[in-house]
């Protein structure tokens, strides 16, 4: 098995923040996620106050599966740089964590022939996070009463389903995307939760 324990973080936002947390939660090497509110200045903003946040979704990866560069191309695959939401709130945004992260994203940039500052896609440094109610989180999951009564009924809170690796994965399950079938699965349901 892999240790998961030396994770990188990764933001982004595309859209309604539900559907890519499950999606990118399907991955193998991602092994916790969960959403928020991030790339505005507002303190404590909540679904009904945003203020001026975008829908986020936030990745824990192990670098040593899936790399930044490949989760840029997903982020990509998964939007039109050339467009971009008129509600900030469902913004599509890239929120760099690291310098390491700043210079993937200029050689990924520079390689598709995008210019930085020509794309609508937002790039900002990443200055705070705000998790969403834990409503929003694992979402599919939750409205899955089959998989969310499993939590439930083991006792675990909305803290843990929120960072299990379990839940990361079997949200993506719900939501019909491919889990791979390889030990990073494996890895996750056996940690229990
Ligand atoms: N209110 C929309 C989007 C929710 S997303 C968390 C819906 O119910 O589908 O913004």
């Amino acid at each position: 098995a892999l240790n998961h324990d030396k994770t990188e973080t990764a933001t982004f936002g595309l859209g309604c923040f539900w559907g890519p947390e499950a999606q990118f939660g399907a991955l193998a090497g991602v092994v916790r996620t969960r959403v928020g509110y991030a790339g505005g200045r507002k303190s404590d903003p909540t679904y009904h106050n945003l203020g001026d946040h975008t829908e986020v979704f936030q990745i824990e990866y192990n670098p040593a599966v899936l790399s930044y560069r490949e989760l840029l191309s997903r982020v990509f695959e998964n939007h039109r740089p050339n467009y971009q939401a008129s509600k900030t709130q469902y913004q599509n945004i890239i929120l760099l964590a690291t310098p390491e992260q700043r210079e993937t994203l200029n050689t990924f940039l520079s390689e598709r022939g995008f210019a930085a500052d020509a794309i609508g896609t937002r790039i900002e440094r990443l200055l705070g996070f705000y998790p969403a109610e834990d409503y929003h989180q694992k979402h599919n999951l939750r409205t899955d009463p089959t998989l969310s009564d499993v939590f439930d009924d083991s006792g675990y809170d909305d803290e843990t389903v929120r960072e299990s690796p379990a839940a990361a994965k079997l949200n993506g399950y719900a939501s019909g995307h491919d889990i791979p079938k390889d030990d990073h699965l494996q890895t996750a349901l056996s940690r229990t939760v």
